[in-house]
């Protein structure tokens, strides 16, 4: 174990630069209860953005970290679903779509449990949030115990756990199921396409974008795209935002998005642990959805995990990111995990110009080096297969990629991604996760147990 202190100087005043800026992100992009994803972009507070961004805080104010997670605890829904975005009543409604004015969480959700205030969207992203609060008690037991953090966190989450579990098991297997592209935080990935197709897209004139006025067309997602979210998510608050309501016209069970679940099903159990309740339930949810996993979402032959589309009921013929995500998951069999390896360091994955993990087969038919998960790499899903490599124990494999990470983190000034065929950054900059997960990277060699 090395520290910051005992590596070359040269590493060292580098890693500390890298710090500054990202420390520097961080604070600006602060509200005084949460974190804005990017200010121009994103200027609410998002589910699992918080998730990351908390973890990459511990290491500035463990105190600020813990109040990240709670503002976006506060958004919370009665049925114990965590909204994907908590908004700031500050910001007018024109400066991101959809607005609270479309979603009319208070009203269309009153009885699905919204709560009156803040204002919320209806839909959820990945659930990070029981890893992250485990890591942000670990940063400091003591502060953690002395506020009570863990004891106020442990049953909203498993509040949260709950409501997937009895909500949104729509194939019957276990696994949780997103409703709408937006839920599993990858928009517009190539898995999604075809399911899309079966969507009638909301008329052009019915809603204004506002991502256009920051973004650039050729990185968005588009206009059709974008008519078929809104019909989604109007058709979810039209009934009431209520599961057992709807025949959701969208349902895939995504591998990453239960990866991310099976992590924080056991940071739930190391949770109850530390609580002294019965961590038990906890870890046999962990190990039979880890079995529903491979069982429903293993692709052996592409050697990666595949989404569901429970319309179908078949899984969907595309490569992307969220296969390569499960390899963060501890307890997976170990020929899957070699062959998730494999395919990183397969022609599908391994980009010529990043050391980041493209979101999309760089092979395949809709691969795009710009256009937002249709094939830019992520520094969120790098942080993830870095831990996966750690976890499994490729240890040269998760430095190669850390190094790599921090490099492009610093030389893209912490931008949203990057176009993994040219390197350059593209999205915004000063992204807050990215800042985030650098900082947690470069005190990565001075940490952690396993939950
Ligand atoms: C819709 C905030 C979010 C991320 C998602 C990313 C993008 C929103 C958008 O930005 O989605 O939720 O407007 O494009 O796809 O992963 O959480 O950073």
């Amino acid at each position: 174990m090395k520290s910051l202190l005992d590596r070359p100087a040269s590493t060292a005043a580098a890693a500390l630069t890298l710090r500054r800026g990202a420390a520097r992100v961080l604070i600006d992009n602060w509200t005084g209860t949460s974190t804005v994803p990017s200010r121009t972009l994103y200027p609410h507070q998002w589910s699992w953005d918080s998730a990351f961004i908390a973890i990459g805080l511990r290491h500035l104010s463990v105190r600020r970290a813990q109040r990240e997670l709670e503002s976006l605890l506060a958004g919370q829904w009665a049925d114990g679903r965590i909204p994907h975005i908590v908004f700031n009543p500050a910001v007018p409604h024109d400066v991101y779509f959809p607005s609270p004015d479309f979603w009319q969480s208070s009203r269309a959700g009153r009885e699905a449990g919204a709560p009156a205030t803040p204002e919320t969207s209806g839909i959820v992203q990945p659930p990070l949030h029981a890893l992250a609060a485990w890591l942000v008690h670990q940063a400091d037991p003591q502060e953690s115990r002395r506020r009570g953090f863990l004891a106020r966190a442990y049953p909203r989450l498993a509040a949260w756990h709950d409501y997937l579990r009895a909500r949104r098991d729509l194939g019957g297997g276990g696994l949780a199921a997103v409703v709408h592209p937006w839920e599993p935080g990858m928009d517009n990935s190539p898995c999604w396409d075809q399911a899309l197709q079966r969507i009638e897209p909301a008329a052009p004139g019915a809603f204004q974008r506002a991502d256009l006025n920051h973004g650039h067309p050729a990185d968005r997602p588009t206009d059709l795209d974008y008519g078929r979210y809104v019909r989604l998510a109007t058709d979810y608050r039209e009934a009431g935002y209520d599961d057992r309501a709807l025949h959701h016209g969208f349902a895939m069970e995504d591998p990453g998005f239960n990866a991310l679940l099976i992590v924080s099903e056991r940071a739930l159990a190391a949770m109850a642990r530390d609580l002294g309740t019965d961590d038990a339930p906890h870890t046999a949810r962990a190990d039979e959805l880890t079995r529903q996993l491979v069982a429903r979402l293993w692709d052996d032959e592409a050697g990666l995990f595949r989404a569901r589309d429970l319309s179908t009921d078949t899984l969907v013929d595309e490569r992307s990111v969220t296969g390569l995500v499960p390899l963060v998951v501890p307890g997976l069999p170990h020929d899957v995990v070699r062959r998730l390896q494999d395919t990183l360091d397969g022609p599908h994955f391994s980009a010529p110009a990043t050391r980041l993990v493209p979101s999309y087969d760089l092979t395949g038919h809709a691969f795009d080096a710009q256009r937002y998960w249709r094939g830019p790499a992520w520094f969120n899903t790098a942080w993830l297969i870095h831990r996966g490599l750690h976890t499994h124990g490729f240890q040269a494999d998760a430095e190669r990629l850390r190094q790599g990470f921090l490099a492009e983190a610093g030389g893209s000034r912490f931008a949203e991604y990057v176009d993994p065929t040219t390197g350059a950054a593209r999205g915004s900059r000063h992204f807050s996760w990215t800042a985030a997960l650098a900082l947690d990277l470069l005190s990565a060699d001075l940490e952690e147990p396993q939950p």
